[in-house]
């Protein structure tokens, strides 16, 4: 299966590449849907990620991106990351990586043209429309930093649940779906949408799909191959 697989990688004219949390575990940042730990295992992210709970309570919620922010800062894009970064310099124009990760591993391991549908975990922006009082250079410190003047929040740049993704990245991702010839979909669970929807995109127009992960998925019914194998083995075996 794994020849066939790479037979598809080498004869095809353009690869869209769809990943997920899955793809950042073997770099020790836990997935998506791992049990939360600690301090933040009586949570579950989904209730976090909202912009209902960030009103509700801004302090618990910045208080967790702050948590997550340090772990991801203290790890590094792992062989999976590497691969892809690695396949898309060699092969200019030949593939479209769209990752639903908030991580910047994929960018940080070279991939800077990612498409991050779901934003970056690094950056912030302002909860409500900025004023003209609302100046970074100029914030009041707190959990979460604030306009000193108007006291508009600080939130980070990620697509919470219930939020419009970024329209550019999402409409070149769909683009990407129903423009490709192979579609690989790595460590994801395939259960956000609009995210997931782009796999089966990819199918209706034509595109073979392969699934690169341990576990089965919803996705599973549109695959021709799932590869149950970790991403930073599966990725270098099938692009490098
Ligand atoms: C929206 C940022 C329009 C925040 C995240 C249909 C259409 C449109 C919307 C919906 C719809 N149905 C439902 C919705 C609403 C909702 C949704 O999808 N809900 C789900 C839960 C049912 N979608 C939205 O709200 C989206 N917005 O559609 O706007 C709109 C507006 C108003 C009203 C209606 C519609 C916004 C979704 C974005 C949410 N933000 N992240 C943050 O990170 O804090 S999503 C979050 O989940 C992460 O980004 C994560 O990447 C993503 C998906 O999870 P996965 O990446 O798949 O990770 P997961 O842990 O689930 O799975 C990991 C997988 O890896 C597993 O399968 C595992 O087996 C595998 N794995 C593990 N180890 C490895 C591995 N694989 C390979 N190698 C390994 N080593």
């Amino acid at each position: 299966m794994w020849e066939t697989v790479r037979l598809w990688v080498r004869e095809a004219r353009h690869i869209a590449v769809l990943t997920g949390a899955g793809v950042s575990a073997e770099s020790g940042v836990p997935t998506f849907r791992d049990a939360q730990t600690g301090l933040w295992a009586r949570f579950n992210p989904q209730d976090l990620a909202t912009e209902s709970a960030y009103r509700a309570n801004p302090q618990r919620v910045w208080d967790w991106y702050v948590y997550r922010r340090e772990m991801i800062a203290a790890v590094s894009p792992n062989a999976g990351h590497e691969a892809l970064a690695a396949f898309s310099q060699r092969h200019p124009g030949r593939m479209t990586l769209i990752t639903q990760n908030v991580d910047g591993l994929h960018q940080r391991a070279g991939n800077t043209d990612a498409l991050a549908l779901h934003g970056s975990i690094a950056e912030d922006r302002w909860l409500d429309a900025p004023r003209v009082c609302c100046q970074v250079d100029k914030l009041e410190a707190g959990r979460p930093p604030r306009c000193r003047v108007c006291g508009n929040l600080r939130r980070p740049a990620v697509v919470w649940f219930g939020e419009h993704l970024p329209a550019d990245a999402l409409e070149a991702a769909e683009q990407a779906a129903h423009g490709c010839d192979l579609m690989l979909v790595v460590g994801t669970s395939g259960e956000v949408y609009p995210a997931a929807g782009l796999a089966f995109a990819a199918h209706q127009s034509g595109a073979r799909v392969v699934i690169v992960n341990p576990e089965p998925t919803p996705l599973d019914v549109v695959a021709e191959h799932c590869l149950r194998e970790p991403a930073a083995v599966c990725l270098p075996a099938l692009l490098g």
